[in-house]
């Protein structure tokens, strides 16, 4: 029986600075994710999109923590609450979750709901940490912080509908790390999870990075959580993100990393839930960021060329 993926749109950007990253679920199913994915033999149920009101309509300074700074918080919140539950009622129908964001404050809700009923391991596509709290964030932005929320660091230690408690350090892994800031260097250091950096990528090359992220992401969870940030591309080939730094994983490389996934998903159904985040069309060229998020996603469930 053919896996069916479940697509939930959370087209939020209340965690980001530059406007338009909330198209992206649109510019992803668009670019023939359905398809893509359908070749990949999987059956896709389209769940639409969570709605959404637009950011000029808040105050991003309604409620915040005591220390510290997290714009719309209370917004993220409200999304993240009713995109969890989606996710877990998804799992509970047999089904595979996968989020298109938005930001990637919508993770927050992705892993929430998907450690509700198992312990999580987690494999973090990106160029940076997220890994901020109210208290370090250099920006207020919350798609720089939804690893400290689902650890329930910080101000987020208080705040239930972020913490996942089935989330354990040790289980998270990073792939492609190469832009961070000093506070967050000094808590991925003091941390337990595991950073494979660009260049460790350039050293073990990327199949063997991997390979090594779901050994660690495995161990003693029940399932992996697969987060994807675009902007962990090189921005010459997804030119499509809000924060782009260069030196980024190239189009070999990035199909390479998530066909390893699939071959290990394929053969121990390793991966319970997945999230596409921070296409933002408005900086993309023709679509070429939405078309590879797409790509990606299908080679995650095993799209091969024979
Ligand atoms: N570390 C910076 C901050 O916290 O503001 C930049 C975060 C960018 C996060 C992008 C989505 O991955
Ligand atoms: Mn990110
Ligand atoms: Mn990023
Ligand atoms: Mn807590």
């Amino acid at each position: 029986m053919s896996e069916t993926v479940r697509i939930l749109g959370a087209p939020m950007d209340y965690g980001a600075d530059r406007r338009g990253v909330d198209m992206g679920p649109s510019a992803i199913r668009y670019a023939g994710l359905a398809d893509r994915l359908e070749d990949a033999g999987v059956t896709t149920i389209d769940d639409g999109d969570l709605s959404i009101p637009r950011a000029e309509e808040r105050d991003p300074d309604a409620e915040q923590p005591a220390d510290g700074h997290a714009k719309f918080l209370r917004e993220v919140e409200d999304v993240c609450t009713r995109l969890g539950e989606r996710v877990e009622s998804a799992l509970e129908n047999g089904e595979f979750p996968l989020v298109l964001g938005g930001d990637h404050s919508v993770a927050i809700g992705s892993m929430r709901g998907s450690a509700r009923d198992a312990d999580l391991g987690a494999i973090w596509f990106d160029a940076h940490a997220d890994l901020n709290t109210p208290a370090t964030s250099p920006s207020g932005n919350v798609h720089g912080m939804p690893l400290a929320a689902t650890l329930g660091r910080g101000a987020f230690g208080d705040v239930d509908w972020a913490h996942a408690p089935r989330v354990r350090e040790e289980s998270i892994v990073y792939v492609g790390l190469r832009s961070i800031d000093d506070r967050e260097r000094e808590l991925v250091r003091e941390s337990e999870m595991t950073a494979f950096t660009m260049a460790d990528i350039d050293e073990y090359g990327m199949t063997a990075v991997v390979e090594d992220a779901l050994d660690v992401a495995t161990s003693g969870t029940d399932g992996v959580h697969v987060s994807l940030d675009l902007d962990w591309l090189d921005p010459k080939t997804a030119p499509g993100v809000g924060t782009p730094v260069r030196g980024g994983v190239t189009y070999r490389e990035a199909h390479a990393a998530l066909e390893t996934v699939a071959t290990r998903h394929g053969r121990e159904g390793v991966v319970r839930s997945m999230d596409v985040v921070e296409v933002n069309p408005i900086l993309d060229e023709r679509n070429e960021t939405a078309r590879l998020a797409a790509e990606l996603t299908a080679s995650a469930f095993g799209n091969r060329i024979l």
